[in-house]
């Protein structure tokens, strides 16, 4: 039996809700995860009593701000493994950082006649920036192509990534499909030829011990929501050489060294690319969501969802009429299905009956959608407050949804 990885009443009040006279089944990770206990108490204890501006003001809250706010840095760069905490900003998610990576870096990069590669499964928010470049730079898209269970490999890499390539831009795990992409590999490749790895490690961040470096990325994106933290922070780790030679984005306050009436120069990285006051409480609350999640253990939270990821695509797989989508193994946390004959959106409304929580819909993947001839699926998403027992819900609340439309 597969049990959660922690206390879920004490650690997540939020699960010890009813829906619909059920217990709250969140499987709906892959669009936000469940906050627990200790970050909703640490921004608390923030607005509480140390709420002040940071990196400006001498007094003692704003002393106790700015510690909190670089501390914070210093966790994050330490949770991927980054070389120094300079290497991460802070942004408000996954979006911005990659839209700060194709502006920043790919504005100067890359010009008319290079390539830009990706894959159909990426969101959106790893796509239409790439998209943007192009038109901007006359640098054209390449995608590579997917294996039959959704699945990249080697060879597909190699036949896509050549001497023209200046970004690499993939998903680490696909918030569809649940499929680990080869990003270390992809990696090698394009830096064979002078380009750099971009990753988007929404989902994997959040579900795996992440080492930047070892990894090959260069640029890494991710958002703190969907790893127990608040909404409105996310990350951009940049391999400092780059940080360094990037223009910025966004201009105003902090991120200048020298203001006159006709010109500016920059602030040093990271400061650099954080004009404005920046999501201090925001900050705070996910170096609390990363201390819970060490504390839980990265290689426990990787084992699990792997686990969860891959009984659910064994289980779903066993309903007639079920169609499941991407690798039975290894699977991540996300899962996408469809029941025949029942629209995905019908079938989020029955499990919303029965307490369960599930996306339906395009998930920011149309591309993919297309690849896999369907207009949208349901996805149901693990994460360390599930178990077994929930598989076994997913499983029954199927069962109810068929029962229902062959009424
Ligand atoms: N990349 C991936 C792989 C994602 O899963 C998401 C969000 C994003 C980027 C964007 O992150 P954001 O925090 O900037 O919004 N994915 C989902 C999802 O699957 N359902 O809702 C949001």
């Amino acid at each position: 039996m597969i049990k959660p990885l922690v206390d879920v009443a004490q650690d997540f009040p939020i699960l010890n809700r009813r829906i619909n006279g059920h217990r709250l089944v969140w499987l709906d990770s892959a669009a936000t995860s469940q906050k627990p206990e200790s970050v909703i108490q640490t921004m608390d204890r923030f607005y509480h009593e140390s709420n002040a501006n940071v990196l400006r003001s001498v007094h003692t809250l704003a002393d106790e701000a700015t510690t909190a706010f670089t501390d914070a840095r210093v966790k994050t760069a330490q949770f991927i493994r980054a070389g120094r905490p300079e290497e991460v900003i802070f942004t408000r998610g996954t979006t911005e950082s990659l839209n700060l990576v194709a502006r920043g870096y790919g504005d100067q990069a890359v010009n008319s006649g290079d390539e830009i590669v990706l894959s159909p499964m990426e969101h959106h928010s790893n796509i239409i920036p790439w998209q943007q470049l192009a038109r901007r730079t006359g640098a054209t898209l390449r995608y590579v192509e997917l294996a039959q269970d959704g699945t990249i490999t080697i060879d597909a890499l190699e036949r896509v990534i050549g001497p023209r390539t200046r970004i690499v831009a993939l998903s680490r795990i696909s918030n569809v499909l649940g499929t680990i992409n080869p990003i270390t590999e992809a990696a090698a490749m394009v830096h064979q030829h002078g380009g750099v790895m971009v990753v988007d490690g929404a989902q994997s961040v959040p579900h795996e011990a992440t080492a930047v470096r070892e990894l090959g990325a260069d640029f890494l994106a991710f958002s703190g929501h969907k790893m127990c933290g608040p909404t409105g922070i996310g990350v951009l780790y940049g391999r400092m050489e780059l940080l360094e030679a990037m223009e910025p984005v966004m201009f105003g306050g902090e991120m200048i060294s020298y203001v006159d009436q006709e010109t500016a120069t920059w602030a040093e990285v990271p400061q650099k690319f954080e004009g404005g006051t920046p999501n201090i409480a925001g900050a705070v609350g996910l170096g609390a969501a990363i201390d819970y999640l060490a504390g839980v253990g990265m290689d426990a939270i990787h084992e699990h969802s792997r686990t969860l990821g891959e009984l659910a695509f064994e289980t779903l797989k066993s309903i007639p009429g079920v169609a499941v989508y991407g690798p039975a193994r290894p699977h991540a946390a996300a899962l996408a299905f469809n029941i025949d004959g029942v629209h995905p959106h019908d079938v989020a409304q029955v499990f919303d009956s029965l307490g369960v929580a599930i996306r339906a819909g395009h998930h920011c993947a149309q591309p993919l959608m297309h690849w896999l001839g369907v207009g949208s699926t349901a996805r149901a998403s693990f994460y360390l407050y599930n178990g077994q027992d929930d598989v076994s819900v997913l499983k029954e609340a199927i069962l109810e949804t068929k029962r229902f439309f062959q009424r």
